[in-house]
C-alpha cells in the first residue's frame, strides 16, 4: 500500500513538473547574441565616411605617395555631413580615420603621414575629433575604421609596422573618440604601394601578420560596447559583396572556414562563398553587415556625378540588407570641398523619409490574434506580444509544437505592402520557414513567404494587398517558436 501510494505520489510529483516545465521559457537554440550584438541589430542603419588626400586625386585606392598639401577641403563642416545623414534615418556615422593610402586623419604620434601636415585647420585639425563630436551631438552612434593595410608606411609588411604603428593607432583611436558602437576592419591586404619610397609589391600571411586575436583584445578592453566587423566577425561578419544585399536566406550564425587547410581564417583569409547566407547552426552569432557605396565608388569622383543612388535603390538594398536580418552600412563620400554633392543630400533626405512613413504605422496593432498553440496556455507567452513595440516579449509555443497558425484579425480593413517578422533573438535563430496568407474574396490566398527570420525580416510584397484578416503559417522550426513581433505596412507612393 505504501508502495503504491509513492508510486502515485511520484506520478504527480512528475506531472507537475512537466506541468511548470511548460511553463518556463523555452531553451535558448545553438548560440545567442551578446548584448552588444543586440544594440547593433537595433541600430540597424549606419553610414561609413571615405575622405582622405585620395579624394583630391580622384582615386579609388590611393597610392600612399599623395602630398599631404592637396588635403585641402575649404567647406567642410561636420554638422551638414552629420544632418544629412540622420535624415536619411541612419543611426550611426563610422570615419574612415585611415585608408590603405595610410594617411591619418588625426594627430598621430605614430606617423609623420597625417593632418597636421595638412593645410587643413592650418595643421591645427583633427577631423576624426570634429566628425565624433558631431556625431555624438546628433545623439547617432560613432564607429572608426583604421586600415590594417597602409601602403605609405616603410615597414609595411615587417613586425615593426604592426607593433610600432598599427597598434599604437588603434591605442589612440580607441582611447581618445569617445565610446565607439563599431570598429571596422577591412581585408583587403598586400599588394603594391609607396611604402616610404620602396614602390614595389609587398605582400603578407593575412592569416598572422596582424595578429587579429591580439587586436580584438585591444578593442575588448579599450571599447567593450564596440561591435567589431570583419571577413568573420567576431560580432559582425562581412556580407561577402559590396552590392548591399545579404543572401534570400541569411543566417546570423556563422563558422568561418579557412581557405587553407591548418591556416586560422581571417579578414580577408576566409571562404567568402558563405558570408552572403552565414552558416544554418554555425559555430558563432555573427550576423551580416552589407557595406554599399551610395555612389558608384567608395571615395568621390566627378565623372560619377548623376550615379548617385536613387531613393528607390536604396530602398531595394534596405529591404535585401536590415530586411534579412544584416545592417545596411552605406558609403558617403565628400567633394574635396568637404561637403556632400546635393544629389547625395536629397537621396538620404528622400529614402529617409519614404522609411519613416513606411513604419510610422504597424496595421496590426490592435489586430484579434487566435493562435494554434499557446506555451502552457500561458499568458505571458500570448501572441499578443507579437504586436506590442517590445523586441523582446514573445509568442512561444509548447516544447513539443515546432509548427503554428497564427490568424490576425485586423483592426480595420487594411492595405498593405510589408510584412514584418522578428524572432525574439535572445533565443537564438529557431525558425526556418513561414507563409503569409490573406483572406481575400472568401479564401486564404499566399501573398508571402520568407525562410530564415532572426532579428528582422521584412518581406515586400510586389504589390499592395488589402484584407481584414491575415494568417501566419510558420511551418518548419527545429525547436518550438519563440516569435516577438508582426507588423503589416504599407510603403508611400508605390505604383
Ligand atoms: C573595402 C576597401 O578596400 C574599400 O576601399 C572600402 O574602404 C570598403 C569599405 O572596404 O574592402
Amino acid at each position: 500500500m505504501q508502495l503504491l501510494n509513492k508510486f502515485f505520489s511520484l506520478i504527480i510529483f512528475s506531472c507537475l513538473v512537466q506541468l511548470c516545465f511548460a511553463q518556463n521559457d523555452p531553451k535558448p537554440y545553438g548560440v545567442i547574441p551578446s548584448e552588444r550584438q543586440l544594440a547593433w541589430q537595433e541600430r540597424e542603419m549606419y553610414v561609413i565616411m571615405h575622405f582622405t588626400p585620395t579624394t583630391f586625386q580622384n582615386k579609388e585606392w590611393g597610392f600612399g605617395d599623395a602630398d599631404p598639401a592637396i588635403f585641402n577641403p575649404s567647406n567642410f563642416n561636420a554638422k551638414n555631413i552629420v544632418a544629412a545623414v540622420k535624415a536619411g534615418g541612419f543611426k550611426g556615422i563610422t570615419v574612415v580615420a585611415k585608408h590603405h593610402d595610410g594617411f591619418a586623419l588625426w594627430p598621430t604620434h605614430s606617423t609623420e603621414y597625417n593632418i597636421t601636415k595638412s593645410p587643413f585647420r592650418n595643421g591645427k585639425g583633427d577631423l576624426v575629433k570634429e566628425m565624433q563630436e558631431a556625431t555624438t551631438q546628433a545623439g547617432l552612434g560613432f564607429g572608426i575604421y583604421c586600415s590594417p593595410w597602409d601602403r605609405n608606411n616603410a615597414n609595411y609588411s615587417k613586425p615593426a609596422y604592426i607593433n610600432e604603428v598599427y597598434y599604437k593607432q588603434l591605442e589612440e583611436l580607441y582611447s581618445n573618440y569617445g565610446q565607439l558602437h563599431t570598429v571596422f576592419y577591412d581585408g583587403a591586404n598586400g599588394g603594391d604601394g609607396y611604402y616610404g619610397g620602396a614602390k614595389e609589391k609587398r605582400s603578407i600571411d593575412a592569416s598572422t601578420y596582424y595578429n587579429y586575436e591580439k587586436i580584438w583584445t585591444i578593442v575588448r578592453k579599450m571599447q567593450p560596447n564596440a561591435s567589431i566587423f570583419s571577413d568573420i566577425g567576431p560580432d559582425i561578419r562581412w556580407v561577402g559583396n559590396e552590392s548591399g544585399f545579404a543572401a534570400e536566406t541569411s543566417w546570423s550564425t556563422l563558422t568561418p572556414i579557412s581557405p587553407v587547410k591548418d591556416k586560422k581564417p581571417s579578414p580577408g583569409f576566409v571562404v567568402e562563398k558563405d558570408l552572403p547566407t552565414g552558416t544554418r547552426n554555425g559555430t558563432f552569432w555573427t550576423p551580416a553587415e552589407c557595406d554599399v557605396p551610395l555612389r558608384p565608388g567608395w571615395f568621390y569622383h566627378p565623372e560619377q556625378d548623376g550615379k548617385t543612388k536613387t531613393p528607390a535603390q536604396l530602398l531595394d538594398i534596405y529591404y535585401n540588407s536590415v530586411g534579412r536580418s544584416a545592417s545596411l552600412d552605406l558609403g558617403i563620400a565628400p567633394m574635396p570641398s568637404g561637403e556632400l554633392h546635393p544629389d547625395d543630400i536629397k537621396s538620404l533626405r528622400e529614402f529617409g523619409n519614404i522609411l519613416k512613413q513606411t513604419f510610422s504605422l504597424n496595421l496590426a496593432t490592435g489586430a484579434k490574434i487566435k493562435a494554434s498553440n499557446v506555451r502552457g496556455k500561458n499568458a505571458k507567452y500570448a501572441p499578443d506580444n507579437l504586436v506590442d513595440e517590445d523586441r523582446y516579449s514573445y509568442y512561444a509555443t509548447d516544447d513539443s509544437v515546432t509548427n503554428a497558425d497564427l490568424v490576425f484579425e485586423l483592426k480595420n480593413k487594411s492595405r498593405f505592402n510589408v510584412i514584418r517578422l522578428r524572432e525574439n533573438i535572445k533565443l537564438g535563430q529557431r525558425i526556418e520557414a513561414v507563409t503569409v496568407d490573406a483572406w481575400i474574396d472568401n479564401s486564404w490566398k499566399q501573398i508571402g513567404q520568407a525562410t530564415s527570420i532572426g532579428g528582422n525580416r521584412l518581406i515586400r510584397l510586389n504589390k499592395y494587398f488589402e484584407s481584414d484578416k491575415v494568417r501566419l503559417r510558420i511551418l518548419k522550426s527545429p525547436v518550438c517558436i519563440a516569435l516577438s513581433d508582426f507588423g503589416l505596412f504599407a510603403e508611400p507612393n508605390l505604383n
